[in-house]
């Protein structure tokens, strides 16, 4: 049987490693807010040894009262996860570097070592009642020998959930179909947990892949912000679970997408990306003559997620050279012009005409029409 889907933002952890982010408490608390309304399951913080501040923030959220569960980030060193025991954070996501590129130019400790360092940390954090993860850092860069010995060690150690993050973003999503498998086969009881860098552009189609390879929890960030160019983005993974496994989002709260995108980017001092899922400025506007006429007869033809369920609108652009007068008609209607199928005809050869020139905002586009139609008409009367 499939484990319930576990979604985990680490917008404040691993979305504050991203260059430039910075969150002060009002939007720390703002962002675990909605990320909390959306229906998110554990909201992953920084280890409170990091800074004072961050160390006030875990107890500020904590404090919030709300449904996701707070988990922090925390090296598998004893004052590290005391100090995390310390604070009323639900769980502890240990992470320990497990590929020889880690083991090497990181923390230089042998396969014995980490797990000697894991094993009395995941059985000290069970002792005191909390959740416990380990995740293996560089997972799809550890030899699968490696990889397994530390697991089964921590598994046998008490931890309820492993974690396979591909931390350089090499994986391919067969890559990670194939060795998520193999660990949701050998342990079927814990939880697996994915979380897929996006160097090379495969985190959403590895994040995915871990899912129906039967990985339980998911990692995202809002936006996808994270170390380099980021991690999967919370609106890209909700994209394709409500297109495959619709049951995933039942109990979430798909109208603070664009909330949450917008504050993030804002705090930001970016835009949303243009090619953002679901948010993106553009997602949802339609352009080209062939397009706009399936659309308008019926938006599935090329929409596969309905905007409405987002809070979003739909928006037919018609300021280009590929316009057409399907779509051209349809707005003049809706401005309240009766045209006949000749001057559809005429209207939209001037306005592509016009749009060689450069595309034209909707505002230019009405008034374009507005005063060929005024044109015509006085055009008429004076014959
Ligand atoms: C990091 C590394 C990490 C950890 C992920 C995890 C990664 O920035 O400290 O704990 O599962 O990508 O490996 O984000
Ligand atoms: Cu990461």
């Amino acid at each position: 049987m499939r484990r319930a889907l576990h979604i985990l933002d680490t917008t404040l952890r691993e979305g504050e490693q991203f260059a430039g982010a910075f969150f002060n408490l009002e939007q720390q608390i703002a962002i675990a807010r909605m990320l909390d309304a959306f229906g998110i399951d554990f909201i992953e913080v920084p280890s409170p040894i990091s800074a004072p501040r961050i160390r006030e923030a875990i107890e500020h959220l904590c404090a919030l009262g709300l449904r996701a569960r707070i988990v922090t980030h925390v090296r598998c060193v004893e004052a590290d996860v005391e100090a995390a025991l310390a604070t009323p954070v639900a769980g502890v996501n240990l992470f320990y570097g497990t590929s020889p590129e880690l083991r090497s130019y990181s923390h230089g400790k042998r396969i014995e070592r980490i797990i000697a360092d894991a094993v009395p940390l995941i059985q000290r954090i069970r002792e005191a009642g909390r959740y416990v993860r380990f995740s293996a850092e560089d997972a799809f860069r550890s030899d699968l020998v490696d990889l397994l010995t530390v697991f089964d060690a921590v598994v046998e150690a008490g931890v309820e959930r492993i974690g396979l993050p591909d931390s350089v973003g090499i994986a391919t999503p067969r890559q990670v179909e194939r060795i998520i498998r193999l660990c949701a086969e050998r342990y079927p009881r814990v939880g697996i947990e994915f979380h897929g860098h996006n160097d090379s552009g495969c985190a959403i189609a590895n994040t995915i892949a871990a899912y129906e390879a039967g990985a339980d929890c998911l990692d995202v960030t809002v936006l996808g912000i994270g170390e380099r160019n980021g991690i999967a983005s919370l609106s890209g993974l909700v994209a394709q679970l409500y297109l495959h496994y619709p049951e995933t989002l039942q109990q979430r709260d798909l109208r603070q997408l664009a909330p949450l995108d917008d504050y993030v980017a804002q705090c930001l001092h970016l835009p949303i990306p243009f090619n953002n899922p679901i948010t993106a400025p553009y997602a949802f506007t339609h352009r080209a003559g062939v397009h706009t006429r399936a659309i308008l007869n019926n938006p599935r033809a090329y929409e596969i997620l309905d905007p409405a369920d987002f809070g979003l609108e739909r928006r037919v652009d018609l300021g280009s050279r590929f316009t057409g007068s399907h779509a051209v008609a349809h707005r003049a209607a809706e401005l309240g012009l009766q045209l006949s199928d000749e001057q559809v005809r005429e209207l939209t050869w001037s306005l592509k005409m016009r749009a060689e020139e450069g595309p034209l905002s909707p505002e230019a586009v009405d008034a374009f029409i507005r005063s060929w139609y005024e044109e015509q008409r006085s055009t008429a009367w004076e014959r």
